[in-house]
């Protein structure tokens, strides 16, 4: 990883694949104006807008744009940035950075450009994974929540809590400097109380990072069932789109099929499986083979029941297990299709503990109340005005800080040694700057910002 101040120069397009009105080569470093004036044909005053012809180090004409030069450290990444705005054609702008490399530059690696702004001070750890987020939302709440990370919603929570730990530890410290006294001053209890406090501090914020995770990963819905049991049909009316075939031939669907659905902000994967139930066809059997394996990885199954005939239905997930033939890590939804073609009221009473939803797609009913059955049972609950999207690693971190209040509880109740205490408040500190990025190691970082994309 390379050192705020002794970068080299880098480059990258930023725009995406692909053609479009305009696009945009970024470079950054110490090189950046040299490189970007000798391609622009002309000095670039810092946060002006210049027309310009650019050329390659031979002169050869490569487009007609415009060029915008930052000095650092008022630039994104803090060092010398220059953009040079092209007409979006990838040849042409593949031009313009080959042009940049020519003159000097290196290309960029994926994220580096976030990775420096990082190094730099310009944003933290937690806000650059935001920029990720934001440009990988896949619903509007998630791009909302990703832009209250960047602009240091969450981070600012993060460091409340790491200056408690942190003015905590110094107290039981101070009280280590007079011996007589430490003991009675971590016995009466005040130390126990603030420690309890910032348990309760940081599963609040756990929680909401919680929300996060799921506003910016979103889940995987798999339909599963019977032959005929109407899958196909839910998942066209769900993505609000004709994507798999429906018949009344059992059998119909053999893939896999898969859209992405925006389920009141919770982004979702959708999966229409084939039909489980034993056949001798070879290309029906891969097809149960492959929705099996989506069962087992789904993070919410919805088992669909035709109403019509649902005399035997799963009482529980053990049941569901045997029925479906696979395990069955995720939350179960039973479904019972079809319900227009009862008369109301007509539905068996269900005497599992499984949650159940009666649907039918031609009259609409249920639909509804099966969203919302989907969102309580995976704990979808963010409220769009304030949830900023967090991941994964962050919940590690907060669990592991967590334990580290944790001993520190039980050190005070068993031994009350000071020392033992002010250990347990740094470790927890540590984890929550491994969020932040104030503690994280290099290869932690590396595979974090590896993790994105080139011009980034
Ligand atoms: N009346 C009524 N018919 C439905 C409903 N949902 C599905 N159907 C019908 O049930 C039949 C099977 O529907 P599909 O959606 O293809 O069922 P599937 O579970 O995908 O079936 P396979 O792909 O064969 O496993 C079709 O004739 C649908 O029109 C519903 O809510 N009401
Ligand atoms: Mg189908």
């Amino acid at each position: 990883m390379s050192l705020p101040g002794e970068s080299d120069t880098i480059a990258a397009v930023a725009t995406a694949d692909g053609r479009g009105g305009i696009g945009i080569v970024r470079l950054s470093g110490p090189a950046a104006f040299a490189i970007g004036e000798s391609l622009a044909g002309r000095t670039l005053q810092p946060r002006h807008a210049h027309h310009c012809l650019i050329r390659d180090g031979s002169g050869e004409l490569l487009d007609d744009g415009i060029a915008i030069g930052f000095r650092g450290p008022r630039s994104f990444t803090g060092e010398d940035v220059v953009e040079l705005q092209g007409h979006g054609s990838p040849v042409v702008l593949q031009r313009i950075l080959r042009a940049a490399l020519g003159l000097g530059a290196r290309l960029a690696r994926p994220g580096e450009f976030s990775e420096r702004a990082f190094l730099n001070d310009r944003l933290d750890l937690a806000q650059a994974e935001a920029i990720a987020d934001l440009i990988d939302a896949g619903t509007e709440a998630a791009a909302r929540g990703a832009l209250r990370s960047l602009q240091g919603d969450f981070s600012r929570q993060v460091h409340e809590l790491m200056e408690a730990v942190t003015a905590l530890r110094v107290y039981v410290e101070a009280a280590m400097d007079f011996p007589d006294e430490e003991v009675d001053f971590l016995a009466d209890g005040d130390v126990q109380s603030r420690l309890v406090g910032l348990a309760t501090m940081l599963e609040a914020i756990r929680a909401q990072a919680g929300q996060g995770v799921l506003l910016s990963v979103g889940i995987t819905l798999v339909l599963a069932g019977a032959p005929n049991a109407g899958k196909s049909s839910l998942m066209n009316t769900l993505a609000r789109r004709d994507t798999a075939i429906v018949t009344a031939i059992p059998g119909t669907t053999r893939d896999i099929l898969t859209e992405r659905i925006d389920l009141d902000g919770l982004p979702v994967q959708l999966l229409d499986t084939a039909g489980l139930r034993s056949s001798a066809d070879p290309v029906e059997q891969e097809g149960i083979r492959r929705a099996r394996t989506e069962i087992e990885r789904a993070d919410c199954l919805l088992l669909l029941v035709d109403a019509t005939e649902d005399m035997d239905l799963p009482k529980d997930r053990l049941e569901v297990t045997r029925l479906v033939g696979a395990t069955v890590p995720a939350k179960v939804i039973l479904v019972r299709t079809k319900s227009d073609l009862l008369p109301p009221d007509h539905l068996s009473a269900y005497s599992g503990n499984l949650p159940v939803v009666a649907t039918s797609v031609l009259t609409g009913q249920g639909l509804e109340a099966l969203k919302q059955c989907i969102r309580d049972q995976v704990g979808f609950s963010a409220d769009p005005q304030t949830t900023f999207t967090a991941r994964a690693r962050h919940l590690h971190a907060m669990d592991l800080a967590a334990d580290g209040i944790r001993a520190a509880l039980e050190t005070l109740a068993s031994s009350g040694a000071g020392d033992l205490v002010a250990e347990d408040l740094r470790i927890t500190h540590a984890h929550l700057g491994e969020i932040v990025g104030s503690m994280t190691p290099d290869a932690l970082l590396g595979r974090i910002f590896s993790s994105f994309c080139i011009g980034k």
